[in-house]
């Protein structure tokens, strides 16, 4: 782990906003926001995870942890509950693009893979945390082409095969992308839950939709 995301985890740990602003400010001075959010957020936030595992730090430090970064993290990508001008005057030829997580309470990668859609020109839907069911109601109802699923527990990400199964009967053509912990830990689960792509970090979902998307052609 780096010197900065170590100071990152500590200024966190500590609750220290203005710390950890600082140390955001000074790392996107000279790195791309992706590259901070791979290189200090996540592992920041991975070590706090760990400390929590082994007893080290309290729930309540993991989740204000979790909310500082979604603060900071807005102030430095944009904050994605803001229409964009995508959103307003999407272009005629995108397709229809949402993004869930599967009852998981675990938003900030949900948050990252929209808000860097977003900043490609992407309109996305974002329906928030949803069951299997509703979810396929929505997908079928609003006629998504491109579904975005974002997944941090492994129960969140088995559930992705029963979604596979109802879209299979009531909307064969929308392509399910999944991303998420999980998916990178064991890197067959995106095909063993029958998703058609996977995307290991918030860059590559720009890439995996055009491509999907010039296959739907
Ligand atoms: C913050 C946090 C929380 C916060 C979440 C707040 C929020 N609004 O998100 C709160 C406090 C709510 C929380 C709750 C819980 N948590 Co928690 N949490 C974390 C922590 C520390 C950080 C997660 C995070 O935000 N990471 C940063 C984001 C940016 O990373 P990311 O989601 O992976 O997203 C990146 C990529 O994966 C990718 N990506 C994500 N989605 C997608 C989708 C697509 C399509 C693509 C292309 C890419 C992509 O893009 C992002 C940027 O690159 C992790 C530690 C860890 N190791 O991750 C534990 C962790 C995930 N939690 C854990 C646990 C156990 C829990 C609880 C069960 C605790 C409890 N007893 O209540 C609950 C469960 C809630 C539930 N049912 O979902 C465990 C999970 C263990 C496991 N084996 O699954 C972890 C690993 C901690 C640990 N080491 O034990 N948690």
């Amino acid at each position: 782990m780096s010197i900065q995301a170590a100071a990152l985890r500590d200024a966190l740990l500590t609750l220290n906003r203005i710390r950890a602003l600082q140390l955001l400010q000074a790392a996107t001075a000279t790195m791309a926001p992706l590259k901070v959010v791979e290189d200090l957020v996540r592992p920041a936030l991975e070590q706090v995870g760990d400390l929590w595992d082994r007893g080290g730090c309290a729930l309540s430090q993991v989740y204000m942890s979790g909310r500082i970064c979604e603060e900071l993290l807005d102030q430095l990508l944009g904050d994605p509950t803001r229409p964009s001008s995508s959103d307003l005057t999407p272009a005629a030829d995108s397709p229809r693009l949402a993004i869930v997580v599967l009852e998981d309470y675990h938003l900030l990668g949900k948050q990252i893979v929209r808000t860097v859609m977003r900043s490609s020109g992407h309109s996305v839907r974002d329906y928030g945390r949803q069951t299997v069911d509703d979810l396929v109601e929505k997908v079928c109802f609003d006629e998504i082409d491109i579904l975005l699923v974002s997944t941090l527990m492994l129960p969140a990400a088995l559930r992705v095969e029963a979604l596979m199964r109802r879209l299979g009967d009531e909307a064969p053509s929308t392509r399910v992308v999944v991303g998420g912990a999980p998916y990178r830990f064991d890197d067959r689960l995106w095909r063993e839950v029958g998703a058609h792509a996977v995307g290991l970090n918030a860059g590559e979902v720009v890439g995996l939709v055009e491509q999907l998307q010039r296959g739907a052609r």
